[in-house]
């Protein structure tokens, strides 16, 4: 008898889930592929105003949505900002905070570390590129006007800016996971509401050309993976 094409499970309903089944020899190579493929990816801190289509950026963000969740929450919202007066804003805010973060808040072995990324308190890719994505993380919401907790909601909202950093390389385009510390400016820039949290800031678009950035090397398979077979 063929599998019914929808079942009832604890009283909802389940679907059939059509799982495309390759080969070892597809998989294998499918992997390396994407390996080969998101290897290439840097984090980029200058970028052209070159424009990138709305279209890509509602891409890429139903891409991020697409992530598992607790209990299915999906505890996000993505704010995409093309608005000039409103980057300007964010900007001058960032800037704000970063530079008390980079004279006050950080530990002389902080700065150290940071010397090879060449970062500072100047943040002018928050202007220049054409769009950034602030990722709030919904602490709570609101069912039948009822206050809910989500779960896991630090896992869940890194899981979706680990995709949605892996669609904008994907795309062809370049980010940089920006964390202006501490970030509650954005709430207020941005007029969210009170059970979002700013979590990350990624400037969206293409490099500016003649764009550099450190000479680095990943850690091989043998520092970051232990195998128990
Ligand atoms: N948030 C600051 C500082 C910073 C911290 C780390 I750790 C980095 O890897 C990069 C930067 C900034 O964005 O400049």
């Amino acid at each position: 008898m063929e599998a019914p094409d929808k079942v009832i499970i604890n009283g909802y309903e389940h679907i059939l889930y059509h799982h495309h089944l390759y080969s070892n020899q597809e998989i294998i190579e499918r992997s390396n592929i994407f390996y080969q493929e998101m290897d290439m990816r840097r984090s980029v801190r200058e970028f052209s105003s070159k424009p990138v289509p709305r279209e890509v950026i509602e891409n890429i963000i139903k891409t991020a949505s697409t992530a598992p969740s607790g209990a299915h929450k999906q505890p996000w919202t993505f704010c995409a900002v093309s608005n000039e007066q409103l980057k300007t804003n964010i900007r001058k805010a960032a800037e704000k905070e970063e530079v008390e973060t980079y004279t006050n808040r950080m530990s002389d072995r902080w700065r150290d570390d940071l010397a090879p990324m060449a970062t500072d308190a100047n943040k002018p890719f928050i202007e220049e590129a054409p769009w950034i994505i602030v990722v709030f993380k919904r602490v709570y919401d609101y069912e039948k006007g009822v206050k809910h907790n989500n779960y896991y909601v630090n896992e869940s909202i890194g899981i979706a800016s680990g995709m949605l950093i892996t669609a904008i390389h994907r795309a062809g385009l370049v980010t940089l996971t920006h964390t202006p510390s501490p970030m509650n400016f954005l709430t207020k820039v941005l007029d969210r509401p009170s059970n979002e949290r700013a979590y990350l800031l990624l400037p969206i678009g293409y490099p500016k050309p003649p764009n550099y950035v450190p000479n680095l090397e990943r850690k091989g398979l043998d520092e970051v993976c232990v195998f128990y077979e």
